[in-house]
């Protein structure tokens, strides 16, 4: 009876593990989406604070909070489909990032940081706060993209 269980915990155990492994080696099409549909809705939310930022929307609060805690999460989201198995794939990511992943980590891992700052600086709730962490945000954003993406 003993011997049953185990084997049975056993057999989930490995089952799950295959799933798991199965579900790892995602087409390389998906990643490109994936990477794409994450950089798409950083554009969303960052754009409407860079227009309260440049005077062009009056400054909204709550926007820019609600705003920058979804770029805070948007920012993880694309780099682990910057993957060998796309660098042959149409994209605008230039071919140097899977050359240079250890530069292009380093880069994301700023914008990330940035993209916190941003999100605390908006709940915080201080103006001047907002608009240098914003300032910063963007930067990572261009000083990548002059880098690593296609211009067209
Ligand atoms: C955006 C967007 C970018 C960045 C960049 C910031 O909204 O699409 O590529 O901000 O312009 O400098």
């Amino acid at each position: 009876m003993k011997k049953k269980m185990v084997m049975a915990a056993l057999a989930l155990v490995l089952g799950a593990g295959a799933s798991f492994q199965a579900s790892a080696q995602v087409k390389p099409e998906v990643l490109v989406k994936q990477r794409q549909a994450a950089m798409t809705l950083q554009g969303k939310y960052f754009g409407p604070i860079g227009a309260m930022m440049q005077g062009k929307m009056p400054y909204d609060a709550a926007v820019v909070a609600r705003n920058s805690a979804f770029l805070e999460e948007l920012a993880k989201m694309p780099w682990d489909g910057f993957q060998a198995s796309t660098a042959d794939l149409k994209s605008d990511a230039k071919p140097e990032i899977y050359k240079e992943m250890d530069k292009f980590k380093s880069n994301w891992e700023k914008f990330e940081v940035n993209a916190s700052k941003l999100a605390a600086a908006a709940k915080s709730g201080d103006q001047n706060a907002v608009k240098a962490a914003f300032g910063e945000v963007g930067k990572s954003c261009k000083g990548c993209h002059d880098d690593y993406k296609v211009k067209h």
